[in-house]
This record gives structure tokens, C-alpha cells and sequence, in this order.
């Protein structure tokens, strides 16, 4: 079966609408047909500053959503990446084969490095592409489902790739973006020319926030002066958003969606909408709950998760420490 690979950072007390729709819920319809390791990638969330104990409640809690959303780890591996330390050495090795210019053209650090001061952003911000590329290649992925903003991350995992392969002996996979066209980018509700991100919580809708607040965020989303519901991204952004989240929660195509809602106003599918998100997010805050719990049996799941994943990237470690020409340890 190919083989699918993906993160996500456990950098926000929730996960959000954005992360959910652009790549959780492609991770948990590609278990069916793929071999799948997931991951709660807590090295890249260092890349800012974190507090200790935070961040070890928010690693739990992200493995929870995961699990509460669908990840079934008896199929999956599901695993924290600091536990699997094969990906911080392959970043070691690939950040070498990586030219400065080359990182320095990434158009996510240009973009989160122009709101801060230089001596605030670590290096590790600025090599944080390398290492995700990394993750991807230690699993000779063949698939990786994440949403729009990621397909330049991608071009250079697959350029790094290529160039050790072409340096040292074929030794990875090319691994292709897996992004679903239809949400591979949810819009901000207030801002809807900017996408959906936790660093503007005012347009992010949370998946463990109290839904009345969702549904509040729904009503109050920015929509233009016009009164006619109808699919058309480039002059009515605000609610061609809005019935791109409503047709993924509630499965129903955008023209059904369209033809429903002919003659009615935008306060009514905002209102609906509120209510659809309601009904699909109440059981997996109930899930969160009890998984979270029990953290002696998340981190159970959590270490077999690793356990798993060792098994594939300790021999391709070892292959590539040899192939650069590293002594063998005896
Ligand atoms: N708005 C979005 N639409 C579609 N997909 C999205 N993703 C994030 N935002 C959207 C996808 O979610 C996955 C996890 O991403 P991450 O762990 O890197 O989180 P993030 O990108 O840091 O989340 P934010 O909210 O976008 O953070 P900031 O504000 O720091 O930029 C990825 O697959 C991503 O594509």
C-alpha cells in the first residue's frame, strides 16, 4: 500500500476549522487505503517560543483531537516527533545539502519573520522547512495530505531529495502534496482575502471552543453588500467560503447548497451553518474529553505510535549516515 506521512504542530490549545478541513480529514479518509504515519511535530513548535508545561498539554491535547476526529491508531501510526529522534539527525544532514538563498526564499518565514524584529526569530524558524522535509523522506513517503500553504515545503523536500539521491545513491522517495482542491485553503471569516490561521484568532473558528461562540463567529462573518448566494470566489469571497465549509461538514454538493438557499438571505445560511458545525463538532469535544482523561493510556498509544515508527526510520538512518560517510558505529 503507498504510504502517506504527515504533521501537525501543537501550538494552539485547539486545532482549528482551517487545519481540519485543508488536512485532518484527508488523514483520516487516506487510513483506509494507505499505510499512515501522523505525527504532533512538538520540534517545529519550539521554533517560537514555548512554554514548558504548555506545550506538553497541548501535545496531549492534539494527539486527543486527532484520535477524537477519526485516527485510528490499531491502523495508523500516531506519534509525537521528539519521541522518534531519526528525524532531527536526517534534518542535520539535509539542512548541509540545503543552500542558504534557497531556505531564505520560503514565503512562510519571509512572511512570519516581516512581523518580528530580527534577534526575535530563531534559527530554527528559518530551517524549519528543512526538517519538516526530514520527516517526509525518513518514511519514504509516497503521499502527503496537507493544505495550500505547504506545496512550497513540499518543492524543497522534493529538491533535497533528488539532490542526495543524485549526490549519494538513491536513497529517497519523491513524495507528491496531497491537497484536496476544494478546501486546500479555508479563508479567515472577518478577513476572507487571508487564510484561516491561529495567529488572527478573531476569523478562526476552534474545534474545542464553546460552539455557541462558532456559531456567533458564523453569523457575524464578513460577506459583501450583495444579497444573492452564490459560488464565486473572486467577487464574493466571503460567502463562497462559507459554502465551501458547509458543504464539506455537511457532505451536500455547493450547487445543492446554491439552489437550496435561492431566494433566501445570507443571515440564514450563516445561522444554519453555525448550526451544521454545531452537530459536527459536539461528539468530537466529547471524545477530546475522555481521551484526555486518561493520559496514561494517550501516551500508551503514543509510544507504540513511535515504536512503530522506529521500526521504519532507524534503517533509514542508518543507510544514509553510511552513504555520506560517517563511520559505523561498532
Ligand atoms: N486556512 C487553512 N486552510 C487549509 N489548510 C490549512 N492548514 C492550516 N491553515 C489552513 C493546514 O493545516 C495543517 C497543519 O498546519 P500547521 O501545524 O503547520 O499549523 P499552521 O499552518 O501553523 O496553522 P496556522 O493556523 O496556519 O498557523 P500560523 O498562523 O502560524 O501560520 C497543514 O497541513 C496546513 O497546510
Amino acid at each position: 500500500r503507498p504510504r502517506v506521512l504527515s504533521g501537525i504542530q501543537p501550538t494552539a490549545d485547539s486545532f482549528h476549522l482551517g487545519n481540519y478541513l485543508g488536512a485532518l480529514r484527508q488523514w483520516v479518509a487516506l487510513q483506509d487505503t494507505h499505510e499512515a504515519f501522523y505525527c504532533v511535530v512538538d520540534l517545529h513548535a519550539i521554533t517560537v517560543e514555548q512554554d514548558p508545561k504548555v506545550l506538553r498539554a497541548r501535545t496531549r491535547a492534539s494527539a486527543a483531537q486527532l484520535l477524537a476526529i477519526g485516527i485510528d491508531p490499531e491502523r495508523s501510526s500516531l506519534f509525537v516527533q521528539s519521541h522518534v529522534p531519526e528525524h532531527a539527525q536526517l534534518g542535520w544532514v539535509l539542512e548541509c545539502l540545503t543552500g542558504f538563498g534557497e531556505a531564505g526564499r520560503m514565503t512562510q518565514f519571509k512572511d512570519k519573520s516581516a512581523r518580528q524584529a530580527a534577534d526575535r526569530i530563531s534559527v530554527g524558524l528559518f530551517t524549519y522547512p528543512i526538517l519538516q522535509a526530514a520527516d517526509i523522506l525518513l518514511y519514504r513517503a509516497d503521499f502527503v495530505p496537507v493544505g495550500e500553504d505547504q506545496r512550497q515545503h513540499l518543492e524543497l523536500t522534493r529538491d533535497l531529495a533528488q539532490r542526495f539521491n543524485t549526490r549519494f545513491g538513491k536513497t529517497f522517495k519523491l513524495p507528491e502534496p496531497y491537497i484536496v482542491k476544494d478546501t486546500a485553503k479555508i479563508y479567515d471569516l472577518q478577513d476572507p482575502t487571508a487564510k484561516m490561521s491561529k495567529s488572527v484568532p478573531a476569523g478562526m473558528v476552534e474545534l474545542l471552543e464553546d460552539p455557541k461562540r462558532s456559531a456567533k463567529k458564523f453569523r457575524s462573518a464578513v460577506t459583501d453588500t450583495g444579497r444573492e448566494i452564490v459560488y464565486d470566489p473572486a467577487e464574493k469571497a466571503g460567502v463562497s467560503n462559507l459554502l465551501v465549509i458547509y458543504s464539506a461538514l455537511s457532505g451536500r454538493s455547493i450547487d445543492d447548497l446554491v439552489a437550496d438557499y435561492d431566494g433566501k438571505g445570507y443571515g440564514d445560511l450563516k445561522k444554519d451553518l453555525g448550526e451544521v458545525f454545531t452537530e459536527f463538532v459536539a461528539p468530537i469535544q466529547q471524545r477530546v474529553r475522555g481521551y484526555l482523561d486518561d493520559p496514561a493510556e494517550l501516551d500508551k498509544v503514543l509510544a507504540r505510535g513511535a515504536e512503530r515508527a522506529r521500526e521504519v526510520t532507524s534503517g533509514v538512518l542508518r543507510a544514509v549516515h553510511e552513504r555520506v560517510g560517517f563511520l559505523p558505529p561498532t
